[in-house]
């Protein structure tokens, strides 16, 4: 399929989307979105991807939504279309999604990185909730992913004072799991990826659904359902496969890769 604002490529067992849109610093409009739902549907239907990755360019991650699309829309156009409500199917993806992120992840680039499973930076990126300055406030989950990932003090001066935090800041506060200079920042994550997709798919699914959990319930609620995904393992090919190859010392040769 052709897209217009996204490079789509494979790259073993890991689908690459790049966000391509540079004239606009790869701001998500409609068709971003659009085109996005359907690089994820067809990545999660292919059984040899194991994980994605999703970029941008060095320049920018993703600079926000588009201003000069929404500028003009009316309260009635948002709330009768649930404007933003399309994001979410991105954010529920159940393969891996790894963001690598150099330059500008703003407002909605910021929230986009922020829905993938873990996000890698370049040491140029630059992350900020600037939507405070536009007579408005975080519309994609800016207000509750930031808050989770970095605490309230952090997340309400990002989002009060719209300020950027640079790369190092963003890893000290826990927004990204590791920092690595640009040259390296898509073999990184490329790396990270291809490990993932190397693992046996259902421990991995499950893995990512208790990591999630834990943001969603209590500490009883989130134990218990670790310990059933656990034990369900148990009915797995791979889970005899894994610990057997252990003790022989060789790789285990997973079947549901
Ligand atoms: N929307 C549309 N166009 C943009 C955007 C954007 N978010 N960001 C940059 N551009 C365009 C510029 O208009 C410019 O185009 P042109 O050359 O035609 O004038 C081009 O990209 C290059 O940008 P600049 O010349 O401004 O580049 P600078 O290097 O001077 O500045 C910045 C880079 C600092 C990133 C600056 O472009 C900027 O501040 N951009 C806007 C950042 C922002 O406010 N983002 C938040 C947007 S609101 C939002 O994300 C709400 C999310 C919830 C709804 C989600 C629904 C999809």
């Amino acid at each position: 399929m052709a897209y217009e604002t996204l490079i789509v490529e494979t790259r073993g067992n890991v689908g690459l989307i790049t966000l391509n849109r540079p004239q606009a610093l790869n701001a998500l409009n409609s068709m971003v979105l659009e085109e996005l739902k359907q690089a994820y549907a067809n990545f999660h239907a292919d059984e040899a991807i194991g994980a994605i990755v999703l970029t941008g360019s060095e320049r920018a991650f993703a600079a926000g939504a588009d201003i000069k699309e929404m500028q003009p829309l009316q309260f009635a156009d948002m709330y009768k279309t649930e404007f933003i409500s399309g994001w979410d199917e991105i954010a529920k993806a159940r393969k891996p999604v790894i963001a690598a992120v150099s330059g500008f992840a703003l407002g909605g680039g910021c929230e986009l990185a922020m829905m993938c499973d873990f996000i890698i930076a370049s040491e140029t990126a630059k992350f900020g909730q600037p939507e405070i300055t536009l007579g408005v406030i975080p519309g994609m989950g800016g207000s509750q992913r930031l808050t989770r990932m970095v605490g309230k003090s952090k997340a309400m001066d990002m989002v009060l004072t719209g300020r950027m935090m640079d790369a190092a800041e963003a890893e000290r506060a826990g927004l990204v799991s590791r920092v690595v200079a640009p040259e390296r920042l898509l073999d990184e994550a490329l790396a990270a990826a291809a490990k993932i997709a190397s693992l046996s798919q259902p421990s991995v699914l499950m893995a990512k659904e208790a990591v999630n959990r834990a943001l969603e319930t209590t500490l009883e609620e989130g134990l218990r359902f670790e310990r059933r995904l656990f034990h369900s393992l148990f009915a797995t090919e791979d889970q005899k496969e894994g610990m057997a190859a252990f003790i022989d010392k060789r790789k285990p040769a997973f079947k549901h890769r």
